[in-house]
Formats: C-alpha cells, structure tokens, sequence
C-alpha cells in the first residue's frame, strides 16, 4: 500500500459528510491520504501526537475540519510546519460562522490556509493539497492541469442561455 501523503482529519464522525468531498477529490487525483478522527477537545493528546508524527510518516500536508469552537486545525499547526488547511463544517446553531471564524483568526506565527465553510470548502481544501503537492510531483499538476480544462470546457460548453 502507497503511504499517505495527504491527512485529512477531522474533529467529529458527523463532519464526514463534509469532509468525504476532500476524500473524493483526492481518489480523483489518485493521491495517497488517510482519514482519522482526531478531536482537539475529546482527544487532545492524540490531536498532538498526530500532528507531531505526521511528518515523519511521510505525510506532506494536513487537511482539518472542524465545527463550532473549531479548535482542530489551529492546534495541528502549532504542533507542525506541515502545511494546514481548515475546513470550517457548517455548524446548526450558527451556520458555520463560528467554525470559520475560530479556524481564520490564527495569530501572525502560525499560519492555517482557510477555506469556505462546508461542501466547497472542502472540495478547495482536496484542490489545494493537490496543488501543494502538485508544485514537486508533476504527475499530479498534469492531472490538475486537465482537471482546470475540463471545468473551462464545460463552461464554455454551457456559456450560451440562448
Ligand atoms: C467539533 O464539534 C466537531 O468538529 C463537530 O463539527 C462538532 C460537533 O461534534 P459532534 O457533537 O457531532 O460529535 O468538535
């Protein structure tokens, strides 16, 4: 079996349905990743033994959604230089706001590469690992390369209302 290249991690089993569409990008782009379950609050000591080890396992980027007082993804990159990209997961009570605003407003030091809150967060988020890992891995950018073209040919193909 490939070792993992890509973590995606996320606070909660409920934020799966979230986090698969980083998963599904990911298997379209054929890149190695795993998915755990790491909470920052319900399981801190794992959250910082997992960020800690991830890159002596060979894994080259982080992806982290979380929801409501979304912790996760700031704590992982306070224990790592990894590049760490936060998903906030639209939360019920206030629709995701409080996931993003918990995971953007790192201190100047420690940087998380946010993305949108919920479904296309977390496509972006698979994108972006791709990318990262596209800029060594050739094979990889080709695939992003025709992924782009692919979106641009069926927009064009669609451009014309009538
Ligand atoms: C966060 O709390 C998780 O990331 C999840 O989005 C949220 C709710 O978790 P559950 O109560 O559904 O397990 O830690």
């Amino acid at each position: 079996m490939t070792a993992a290249k890509v973590g995606v991690i996320m606070g909660s089993t409920s934020d799966w349905e979230t986090m698969k569409e980083a998963c599904a990008i990911l298997e379209e782009l054929t890149i190695p990743y795993e998915k755990k379950v790491v909470s920052a609050h319900r399981t801190p000591d794992y959250m910082f033994q997992y960020a800690e080890q991830a890159p002596e396992r060979g894994i080259e980027v982080i992806i982290a959604g979380a929801g409501g007082a979304a912790h996760l993804p700031g704590m992982v990159a306070a224990k790592t230089i990894l590049p760490v990209i936060g998903v906030p997961i639209q939360s019920a009570a206030l629709k995701g706001m409080d996931s993003l605003l918990s995971i953007v407003q790192m201190p100047g030091g420690v940087p998380v590469a946010t993305v949108a809150i919920g479904r296309a967060g977390a496509i972006n988020a698979g994108l972006l690992a791709a990318q990262i890992l596209g800029l060594k891995d050739k094979e990889i950018g080709q695939r992003l390369l025709a992924r782009r073209a692919q979106i641009q040919a069926k927009v064009l193909e669609e451009s014309d209302l009538g």
